[in-house]
C-alpha cells in the first residue's frame, strides 16, 4: 500500500475541488508514482460516492475508456479501463454545454448500451451483453480530465473517474441485434467540418465485447450493469476538442446522429 487512508481522502478532495473549481491539477502520480491500478480504482469509488453525497446525483451507469488498441499501444498498456457516469452528467442535444464549467473538453463518438436487464458474471460474454442490452443508441462523450494538459498515466486517469464529464445521447432507439455493431461507420464533424471517421470494429474488435470486459471487471468488485443502465462503449475515433460556440456531430450508420452543441451559458 502506497498510500494511506488519510492521503486517500485528501486525493479524492484533490480531484474534486479540481472539478469545481474548474481548474486543471498536476497529476497525482507526481506525488505518489507507486499508486497502482488497484488502488486507482479504490480512489475512484470513494470520489464517486463523495461525488453523489455532494450533488445528490446518482449512478446511471459505466462508461469504459482506452478501448482501441491504438491507444492502448500509445500507453503501454493492455486492457481499457471503465468509470461511472452519474445522473448529472447527463447532458441534451437541445439544451447547450456550459462550456465555462469546463477544463478543457473534448468530444468522442461512442455506442451507448442501455440494459434491459441486469448482467453480473466474471463469464460474462458478447452475446450474454447483446441479448441483456435493450437498446443501442448513438452518443457522444465529453471528456474533461481534471489533470493538467490531459496527461497523466493509467493511474491518474482511473483515479480521475476516465476524465468523465458528460454525455449526450441520440434519439434513435433500436434493438442491438438489427445492427451489425462491428461494423456500423461513423463521421464525426466540427462546424460542419469532418473530422474523424471511424467503426464498430475500434472499441475492442465489437463493441459489445468491450461491454462484456466491463463487466466481468465490475464482478472482481462485487458489482455489474443494472436494469435501465446507460453504457458507453468506447470512441470509435480519437477525441476532439471543442471550445465556446462550437457544434460537434457524429452520424451513425443505422444509429442516426447526436448533436451537441457548447456556449457561455450562466
Ligand atoms: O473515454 C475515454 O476513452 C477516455 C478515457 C480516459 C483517457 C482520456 O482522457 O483520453
Ligand atoms: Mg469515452
Amino acid at each position: 500500500m502506497t498510500v494511506t487512508n488519510k492521503t486517500k481522502v485528501d486525493l479524492v478532495d484533490y480531484l474534486l475541488r479540481a472539478e469545481s473549481d474548474v481548474t486543471e491539477v498536476v497529476k497525482i502520480t507526481d506525488q505518489y508514482p507507486e499508486l497502482s491500478i488497484e488502488e486507482a480504482y479504490d480512489l475512484q469509488k470513494k470520489l464517486i460516492e463523495r461525488r453523489m453525497e455532494k450533488t445528490q446525483t446518482k449512478r446511471i451507469g459505466i462508461k469504459l475508456g482506452l478501448t482501441s488498441k491504438a491507444k492502448q499501444e500509445m500507453m503501454g498498456i493492455h486492457e481499457a479501463i471503465y468509470g461511472y457516469l452519474l445522473s448529472d452528467m447527463l447532458a441534451f442535444e437541445w439544451e447547450p454545454l456550459q462550456q465555462h464549467r469546463l477544463i478543457h473538453p473534448k468530444a468522442e463518438p461512442e455506442i451507448a448500451f442501455i440494459m434491459g436487464e441486469d448482467l453480473i458474471g466474471k463469464d460474462v460474454t458478447a452475446s450474454d451483453v447483446m441479448n441483456a442490452a435493450k437498446y443501442v443508441v448513438a452518443a457522444i462523450e465529453v471528456i474533461d480530465s481534471r489533470y493538467k494538459d490531459f496527461r497523466f498515466t493509467l493511474p491518474d486517469v482511473v483515479a480521475d473517474n476516465c476524465s468523465s464529464a458528460k454525455l449526450i445521447l441520440g434519439s434513435k432507439l433500436v434493438r442491438p441485434e438489427e445492427l451489425d455493431l462491428a461494423n456500423i461507420g461513423m463521421v464525426m464533424s466540427k462546424n460542419g467540418e469532418m473530422m474523424t471517421t471511424g467503426a464498430g470494429s475500434a472499441v475492442l474488435g465489437h463493441p459489445a465485447e468491450a461491454v462484456a470486459w466491463a463487466v466481468q471487471k465490475l464482478a472482481e468488485r462485487g458489482e455489474g450493469l443494472c436494469k435501465g443502465d446507460i453504457v458507453l462503449s468506447g470512441a470509435l475515433s480519437e477525441a476532439i476538442a471543442f471550445d465556446m460556440d462550437d457544434t460537434i456531430v457524429a452520424q451513425f450508420d443505422g444509429l442516426g446522429s447526436v448533436t451537441l452543441s457548447s456556449r457561455y451559458v450562466k
